[in-house]
């Protein structure tokens, strides 16, 4: 499916249904008394947050949406059937922003969570809501009302706790598919990964927590002004609250050094914000099979000691290295969290 993290839409909310004018009849006596029940409301239109979806393409084949009017009233005072709502998923990081005057509406961050963007129309009211001791047969009704109209912009930022960052090729699909159930595609050229994709590690169902992380498409230099795929995709680094730095300097698929890759990588996130620069971040030093032990931890020393924070080795080919990844991505959220 393709990615999409930006859509227009316009949505229009159902008619609030009429109330009726009716007098009860029995055994050939007329006018027994008003009787005309209420119009049901107009369905509403909602957005309502789902994991399930990564991105808005979904979306994608039908811009504008509906939802039911209210049904009339019906005699005996029966009210009308309420108008069906429309409900829209959307997945986590949705912001929605009114296009007529560039209002946030809300932003959608949580499973389930639900933000109506056009109320359906009130109700009409029946005749037999008019009966008083002065008119006891009151021709009188009211028709339902309108219901909401808006033309909204959804905007995607994913949300992620951490963000895989790392030159084409440096191996983030294949973490992502070792940390996580997620199978994103891999392959020995650059741009493999062509959308960010999302996996979890969740240790749920062992007492634990989950943690979601985000691979997005190679990083290069002059990402952050365009080149490669990394610029459209930098944004969804913003949303992460801490990022793993993902080097290879033994496969000869990247031209530039481990310790040059993460200068030029946290450079680029720099230019594009500030933010997402000071953001807390650990290395993960790949590909260790291809060298000796020895000389993968003097490289893991000297990056220790350039940028100052943990680094781990990795390889798709060690289970134990790769739970000590695990391990590392909690650890650090708990720090977040904890304020560190
Ligand atoms: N020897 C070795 N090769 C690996 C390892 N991890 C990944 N690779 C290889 O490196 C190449 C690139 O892997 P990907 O996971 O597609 O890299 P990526 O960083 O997602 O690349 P893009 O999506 O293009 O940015 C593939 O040929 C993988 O098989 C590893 O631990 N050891
Ligand atoms: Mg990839």
């Amino acid at each position: 499916m393709k990615f999409i993290d930006d859509i227009k839409i316009s949505a229009l909310a159902g008619k609030g249904g009429p109330g009726i004018i009716s007098f009860r009849n029995s055994k050939g006596l007329t006018n027994l008394g008003p009787d005309g029940g209420d119009g049901g409301n107009g369905g509403s239109i909602y957005l309502i947050g789902t994991a399930k979806h990564n991105t808005l393409a979904h979306l994608d084949n039908n811009r504008e949406y509906k939802a039911k009017p209210g049904q009339s009233g019906g005699v005996n005072g029966r009210t009308g059937a309420r108008g069906e709502d429309c409900i829209l998923e959307v997945p986590l990081g949705t912001r929605i922003i009114n296009r007529e005057d560039e209002q946030l509406l809300g932003e959608i961050t949580e499973e389930g969570q639900k933000l109506v963007i056009a109320k359906g129309g009130k109700h009409g009211w029946g005749n037999i809501r008019y009966k008083s001791s002065v008119t006891r047969t009151p021709y009188k009704c009211t028709p339902g009302l309108p219901g909401e109209e808006i033309k909204v912009k959804l905007e995607l930022n994913l949300l992620a706790d951490i963000g895989l960052a790392g030159f084409p090729n440096a191996g983030k699909s294949s973490l992502l598919r070792q940390l996580s159930k997620a199978k994103p595609q891999v392959g020995d050229y650059p741009f493999t990964t062509i959308n960010p994709q999302l996996g979890v590690i969740d240790e749920r169902a062992m007492g634990g927590t989950s943690c979601v992380i985000a691979d997005v498409p190679g990083l290069i230099e002059g990402a952050s002004a365009g080149e490669g795929l990394g610029h459209k995709f930098l944004k969804h680094l913003r949303r992460t609250k801490c990022i793993a730095f993902i080097v290879d300097e033994y496969s000869q698929l990247i031209e530039h050094k481990a310790v040059k890759q993460v200068e030029i990588l946290r450079e680029e996130l720099k230019k594009f914000s500030e933010d997402l620069y000071q953001k807390p971040f650990f290395i993960i030093l790949n590909k260790v099979d291809l060298v000796e032990q020895g000389d993968a931890d003097e490289l893991q020393k000297q990056l220790k000691d350039q940028f100052n924070c943990v680094v781990l080795q990795s390889t798709i080919i060690d289970p134990t290295l790769i739970r000590k990844i695990q391990n590392e991505c909690f650890r650090a959220l708990n720090e977040i969290k904890l304020g560190y």
